[in-house]
């Protein structure tokens, strides 16, 4: 696996290049152009630019996340094609200066949805927070404004201009089926991955998050089955999966199995853990297999077993030792850190056995 670890840009991130340099293992920032609306042209110097930033660091900057989908598309409108035209574009960009995975999501008007960002925890730490009965007795608009108060930074799926047509956006949604989701997701497969076949450069659906729907509109990957479907919509190397254990493990879902199904198409991998309640409620919790319900070890086991060889971060961490003072919501340095030497402590071990080294005791 190649271990990275996900960074907002200059300016926009309070974890430096050189903190992430000391971490070790990690080879390659996940990074993206975060203030670039969804559905608009990245501009070239702007892509060199990051590039250029990120390298100078040592690090490589083979995979974006995100590149959003522009909601027309989702919503199947006639304006669609000029929004996907402009997404290939994006996507012919990023190839040609290295970029090998574009992470995205097909997820209706949000993006990750919580109830709480700093839900405090008995050991002083907190973390984000899903609590299931906040979710149908508020109305999105709502929740978003109470989040957003304790935050200063704009977070990806909150940004301001999707925010500011909450309203508009919901009413286009009345009526709209997982059906209707499933076939805009097709059309826009079938125009993006033939570009990708082209351009070698491979494109990672991030599963939903959480892994049901809410707000009363469809949320489709978020089961095996699901993302069976999905990969069988357009059945090329190129229409792939980020696997994200936290999104995933927000339900009932055996994480090592869909790996067992799917490993080959696999290109990104984000590693969490959650701890779920039987009510519904979910919370991150640190990467330990024990201190959450993901079991984090088979996971690592399964994808040593089919020898995985793609990208890999770990993600959201709790906040700890003060961090949430100056921390993105799940986006601190420390957990994250941590959770590396877990993911890769892990690893190294079953490699080591692989090599038929003696284990020290
Ligand atoms: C949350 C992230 C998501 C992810 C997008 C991909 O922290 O995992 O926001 O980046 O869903 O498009």
């Amino acid at each position: 696996m190649k271990m990275s670890f996900r960074w907002y840009g200059e300016g926009n991130d309070e974890v430096s290049l050189p903190f992430i340099k000391q971490i070790p293992g990690v080879e390659g920032i996940v990074w993206s152009l975060h203030d670039m609306p969804a559905g608009e042209v990245w501009s070239e110097e702007r892509i060199l630019a990051e590039k250029e930033l990120i390298e100078k660091q040592g690090f490589h900057i083979d995979v974006v996340e995100s590149v959003n989908v522009h909601e027309d598309i989702k919503l199947g409108l006639l304006s669609r094609d000029k929004y996907i035209d402009n997404y290939i574009e994006t996507l012919k960009r990023l190839a040609k200066v290295g970029v090998k995975v574009v992470c995205y999501n097909f997820m209706p008007v949000f993006d990750w949805t919580r109830t709480e960002l700093y839900k405090e925890m008995e050991d002083g730490s907190n973390a984000l927070f899903f609590e299931k009965s906040k979710i149908s007795d508020i109305e999105p608009i709502d929740l978003i404004e109470k989040l957003s108060k304790n935050v200063s930074v704009t977070m990806p799926g909150w940004e301001p201009e999707r925010l500011s047509q909450l309203k508009e956006t919901f009413k286009k949604y009345e009526g709209f089926t997982a059906e209707d989701l499933w076939e805009n997701l097709q059309y826009f497969l079938e125009r993006v991955i033939p570009v990708c076949e082209e351009h070698d450069i491979k494109m990672g659906i991030h599963p939903d998050d959480p892994a049901f729907p809410i707000f009363g509109l469809p949320r489709i990957i978020i089961n095996k089955e699901n993302i069976v479907r999905f990969l069988n919509l357009v059945d090329s190397p190129y229409n792939g999966l980020s696997l994200c254990t936290g999104s995933l493990g927000s339900s009932d879902n055996d994480i090592p199995d869909i790996i067992d199904e799917v490993h080959d198409r696999i290109h990104f991998i984000h590693i969490r853990n959650v701890k779920r309640f039987d009510n519904g409620d979910f919370i991150e919790s640190s990467h330990r297999a024990c201190d959450g319900s993901v079991d984090i070890i088979k996971v690592i086991q399964t994808l040593h077993k089919h020898d995985y060889q793609g990208y890999v971060r770990p993600d959201h961490g709790r906040h700890i030792w003060g961090e949430e003072k100056w921390a993105r919501p799940g986006y601190g340095l420390y957990d994250r850190a941590l959770g590396i030497m877990y993911i890769l402590g892990a690893w190294d071990n079953l490699q080591a056995q692989k090599n038929g080294e003696q284990v020290a005791i």
